[in-house]
């Protein structure tokens, strides 16, 4: 059985880690796999995040499941942190998943049950992983313009003609903040405009937030997707803590679905345990208990709130040296684009023989479609990323 199987294309994104691992020079910078690194480029356990584990190893009692839908004191935790009084948090059900990409594969499992000939739009470009899921699974994807390559910004005018293909029934994946790859994100104003379209035509949104807190702030990043959730009758949003609570390695993801009326929860969230069942039965807990000790207990949650706070200021200090120093070597303000970008990601235009011109030469490694990882780098390894995209990019 096992020989009929093929090889499968490997994540250009994983490759990179090995690419550059493998690269002698001493001087080599890592801008590619999407983990916070401070200017040691470690990344540390969370202060809030050491304490609550701290804390639960002193007083946890016992392992055994909690539920289908993990410990329902972390969907309330997460709807609130998410979701705030955007929505009755009775028209909401919540399951945990490992991560968010899981939250994001039950999302889809979630639509395909409700809509088998279920299309999901996807934005151009989107994060590779969520068209892998789409059509691993057997599902129509579409992609809607979003990025203009010749300013780094959105094309919202192209997004808007291209969603109007959007049918009844059908997915739009949206990201809540901090896109990825591009780091160039819609305002509010134009999230309302898309969520009228989405009305218009009787489709669902599906809102991927993987970086509250990495943008504009906490509560300023979850704008978007409250608005959403105020607007809309129905919403999905699929919410990682594997980069604002620093816990990638403990899988701690979860899958909201608003429903229309507080009446339709009961089936929803049964539905949302029955997946989880069908797919690994009980989630994972230890990332997700903590996320709700800290989000439960004022001392931990100020000190939580207070340490990402610091990760998302050091990552607009960098995007401003990079963008500032980017203007004096060009004498233009063709990379302005940087400082306006928002969480740990920017595109920044090049080509992708650029991209690796820049990685033989000086040996700094992005992602092949230019997208560089803002946390890899600090104050003194900026200049060098200036110069070697000042010289290489035309
Ligand atoms: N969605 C986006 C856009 C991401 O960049 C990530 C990144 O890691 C995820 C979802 C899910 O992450 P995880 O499954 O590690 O929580
Ligand atoms: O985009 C990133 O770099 C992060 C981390 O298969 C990541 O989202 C990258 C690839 C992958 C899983 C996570």
């Amino acid at each position: 059985m096992l020989s009929t199987l093929k090889p499968r294309p490997a994540d250009k994104i994983l490759e990179l880690m090995a690419l550059y691992r493998d690269d002698p020079r001493d001087t080599k910078i890592d801008l590619g796999v999407g983990i916070y690194k401070n200017a040691d480029g470690e990344t540390p356990v969370m202060r809030a995040v050491k304490a609550a584990e701290k804390q639960l190893w002193e007083t946890e009692t016992t392992k055994k499941y909690t539920a289908l839908s993990g410990d329902p004191a972390y969907g309330d935790a997460m709807k609130s942190l998410v979701l705030a009084d955007s929505v009755d948090h009775a028209r909401v059900g919540a399951i945990a998943t490992p991560g968010g990409t899981g939250a994001i594969r039950q999302a889809f499992e979630l639509a395909k049950l409700a809509n088998p000939d279920v299309t999901v739009w996807t934005s151009n470009p989107t994060w590779p992983n969520h068209v892998s899921i789409i059509k691993f699974m057997g599902l129509k994807n579409e992609s809607y313009a979003y990025f203009d390559e010749a300013s780094c910004t959105v094309d919202f005018d192209a997004m808007m003609e291209s969603l109007k293909g959007v049918k009844a029934g059908d997915l739009v994946l949206l990201h809540g903040c901090c896109h990825n790859p591009t780091g160039a994100n819609l305002t509010l104003e134009q999230y309302g405009l898309v969520a009228d379209l989405i009305i218009e035509k009787g489709a669902t949104a599906l809102v991927d937030i993987a970086y509250q807190g990495f943008g504009d702030g906490l509560e300023e990043d979850a704008a978007a997707t409250r608005l959403l959730a105020s607007k809309l009758p129905e919403l999905l949003v699929a919410a990682s803590c594997s980069k604002n609570f620093g816990i990638y390695r403990e899988r701690t993801g979860c899958l909201m679905a608003m429903s229309e009326t507080a009446e339709q929860t009961p089936v929803t969230q049964g539905t949302l345990n029955f997946l989880n069942r069908q797919n690994y039965s009980f989630p994972p807990d230890h990332g997700a208990r903590l996320v709700t000790m800290i989000l439960n207990d004022d001392v931990l949650k100020a000190d939580w709130m207070a340490e990402l706070e610091e990760v998302r200021l050091g990552m607009l200090g960098l995007r401003q040296q990079l963008a500032d120093e980017l203007k004096r070597l060009t004498n233009s303000d063709r990379f302005d684009f940087i400082a306006g970008h928002r969480g740990m990601f920017s595109r920044i235009g090049a080509t992708p023989e650029e991209v690796m011109k820049i990685r033989e030469d000086f040996g700094i490694y992005m992602v092949g479609d230019s997208r560089m990882n803002i946390a890899g780098l600090n104050s003194k390894t900026v200049p060098l990323l200036a110069e070697a995209v000042a010289k290489i990019c035309k």
